[in-house]
C-alpha cells in the first residue's frame, strides 16, 4: 500500500473506522476515500455500484457494520444479521468487481462456538453451536469470512478476515441499552459518581470473562496485517488475556474513581462464559498488543469527558 493510494474507510465515523482513519492520516496517507450515512447508504446496493466505478477504490479496510452489545444483539437480531449482510455483500462483491488490490475484513470473536476450548484457535470457526444472544451477528460475520474466501478462491482476488476481541476506545456507541460493556460501564460509573448514587448496577453474575483491545491497536495490527498477511485463513487480533466482568468493574470504578457500591443484576444474561483468543498467529507475525487495559481505559474515559 503507497501514501498515496485510495484508501477507502466504510465506516469511519464508528469506534473501529474512526480509530482507522486516524491512524492512516497519522502515518501519512494521503488519499483516503470517506462517505457519511446520509451521502451512501451501504445497504443499497446501486449506491455502492456507482460509488466503485466513480471512485476506484484500490484499498479497502471494512469496519462498516451494525454492532451492539449483548443486549442490542438480543433485542435487534433481524437487523443485525439483515444489515451486516446487506452492506459486507455490497462490498465485497463491488471490491472483486472493480479490482480492489486488498480488502480487510473486520469480523468478531463471537464467529467461534460458545462452548469452544479457550483460549480460541482460528481452528475452532463452525465447529459447534454459537451463543444465542448474537447468533444472527455471527451468522452474519462467518459469511462475510466465507465470500472473502471464496471470492479468493474462485477469482483470485486478495481479501483478508481479521478477527478481533471485544474492542473499546475513542468514539464508542455509549447508549445505555445497546452499547457494550466497557462504555456502559464507564457511563454508570461517572454519572453515580457526579449524581453521588450509592450503587451501580452490573449485568449478569459478573463471573464470565471477555478480552479487551483498546481500537488504536486494532488499528495498528490491521495497518501491519494489510502489509504482512495474505492468507484466506481468518486470523485472531487480540491480547491474549482476559478478565472478569467483576474485575473489570472494579477497575472501572477505580480509575473514575467512584466510592459507592456495585450489586450483580442475574436476570440480565451473561452470555458467552469465556471469549479469550488464542494470539499465537499473529504473534509468531511479529505483532502483539501495546496499550495496557488500565491506559486504554484511561484514554478512553478522558475522550469521553470531552465529549
Ligand atoms: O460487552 P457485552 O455487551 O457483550 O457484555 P458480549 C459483556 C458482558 O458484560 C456480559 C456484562 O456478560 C454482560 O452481561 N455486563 C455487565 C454488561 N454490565 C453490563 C452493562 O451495563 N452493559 C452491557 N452491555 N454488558 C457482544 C456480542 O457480546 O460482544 C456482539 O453480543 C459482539 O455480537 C461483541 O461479539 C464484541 O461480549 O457478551
Amino acid at each position: 500500500m503507497k501514501k498515496t493510494s485510495k484508501i477507502y474507510l466504510p465506516g469511519h465515523r464508528g469506534l473501529v473506522g474512526s480509530a482507522l482513519y486516524r491512524k492512516l492520516q497519522q502515518e501519512g496517507y494521503s488519499h483516503l476515500l470517506v462517505r457519511s450515512h446520509t451521502e451512501l447508504d451501504l445497504t443499497r446496493q446501486k449506491q455502492v455500484e456507482s460509488f466503485f466505478e466513480k471512485e476506484q477504490p484500490e484499498y479497502i479496510f471494512l469496519a462498516a457494520a451494525k454492532v451492539g452489545g449483548i443486549s442490542a444483539n438480543n433485542t435487534y437480531p433481524a437487523d443485525f444479521i439483515y444489515q451486516n449482510l446487506a452492506i459486507q455483500t455490497n462490498i465485497i462483491h463491488c471490491a472483486y468487481q472493480f479490482d480492489v488490490k486488498k480488502l480487510l475484513f473486520l469480523g468478531s470473536s463471537c464467529i467461534y462456538p460458545k462452548l469452544a476450548p479457550q483460549p480460541l484457535k482460528e481452528e475452532y470457526l463452525l465447529s459447534g453451536k454459537l451463543e444465542p444472544t448474537n447468533e444472527p451477528y455471527a451468522i452474519s460475520k462467518i459469511t462475510g469470512i466465507k465470500m472473502c474466501q471464496a471470492y479468493n478462491r474462485q477469482y483470485g482476488t486478495s481479501f483478508i478476515s481479521l478477527m478481533p476481541t471485544n474492542l473499546f476506545g475513542p468514539n464508542d456507541n455509549y447508549h445505555s441499552e445497546d452499547s457494550h460493556v466497557m462504555a456502559a460501564l464507564i457511563k454508570k460509573f461517572h454519572q453515580a459518581k457526579t449524581e453521588q448514587k450509592p450503587s451501580v448496577e452490573i449485568w449478569g453474575t459478573g463471573t464470565p470473562r471477555r478480552e479487551f483491545l483498546f481500537v488504536e491497536d486494532l488499528a495498528d495490527a490491521c495497518l501491519f496485517l494489510i502489509e504482512k498477511y495474505t492468507d484466506s485463513e481468518i486470523i485472531n487480533v487480540g491480547v491474549g488475556e482476559d478478565i472478569t466482568i467483576k474485575e473489570l468493574a472494579l477497575l472501572i470504578k477505580e480509575i473514575i474513581g467512584y466510592k459507592g457500591d456495585t450489586y450483580f443484576n442475574p436476570d440480565k444474561p451473561d452470555g458467552t462464559p469465556q471469549k479469550l483468543l488464542d494470539v499465537s498467529k499473529i504473534k509468531n507475525l511479529g505483532w502483539s498488543a501495546k496499550t495496557s487495559l488500565k491506559r486504554g481505559i484511561e484514554i478512553t474515559y478522558q475522550h469521553y469527558l470531552k465529549s
